[in-house]
């Protein structure tokens, strides 16, 4: 069971209540299909990916981009139990999508950075410390059910 401080809710209820989900999201997945281009064997149905344009102008690369920023709301809504919030997405990760566990904190890397320059100023290392440990709980969950 996580604790989490008052300064690491209110900061990660900050967060989510500053950023714009229709542009962290798609910016995240799309920065993530370009720095590590492998994690883009899993979208082989979604068109054009050839290159960083391509990605970033690509429609259901940003449509996911959005779902997975809900799938985030989902675990801010549910801090004190993420893994069990996220216990189905962690089945259909491993069992049907068999993505690379590895590949959630690669995601994760480059939410931290698009957050980082949304938020600006606001991201002091303690927000940062508190949205690495939210991240870190969010992988942990999403790998849970792979064996
Ligand atoms: Mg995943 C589907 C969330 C990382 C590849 N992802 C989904 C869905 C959610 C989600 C909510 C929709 C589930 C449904 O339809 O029931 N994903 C999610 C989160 C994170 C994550 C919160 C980590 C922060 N996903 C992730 C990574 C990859 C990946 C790193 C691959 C590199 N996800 C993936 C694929 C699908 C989903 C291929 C199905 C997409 C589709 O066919 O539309």
């Amino acid at each position: 069971m996580v604790k989490w401080t008052d300064f690491e809710r209110a900061a990660i209820q900050d967060i989510f209540s500053k950023i714009d989900y229709d542009v962290v999201g798609p910016a995240a997945l799309s920065r993530c299909l370009v720095v590590y281009p492998w994690t883009q064997r899993y979208f082989s149905g979604f068109g054009n990916l050839y290159n960083a344009a391509a990605i970033k102008s690509n429609p259901k690369v940003a449509a996911h981009g959005r779902v997975v920023l809900q799938g985030l709301v989902q675990a801010v809504s549910n801090m004190d139990n993420i893994k069990a919030a996220f216990a189905d997405l962690s089945v259909l990760h491993s069992e049907k999508l068999h993505v690379d566990p590895g590949n959630f904190k690669l995601l994760g890397d480059c939410l931290t950075i698009v957050i980082a320059s949304q938020l600006g100023k606001d991201f002091t290392a303690e927000v940062q410390q508190a949205f690495q440990k939210f991240l870190n709980v969010v992988v942990a969950s999403l790998q849970k059910q792979y064996y």
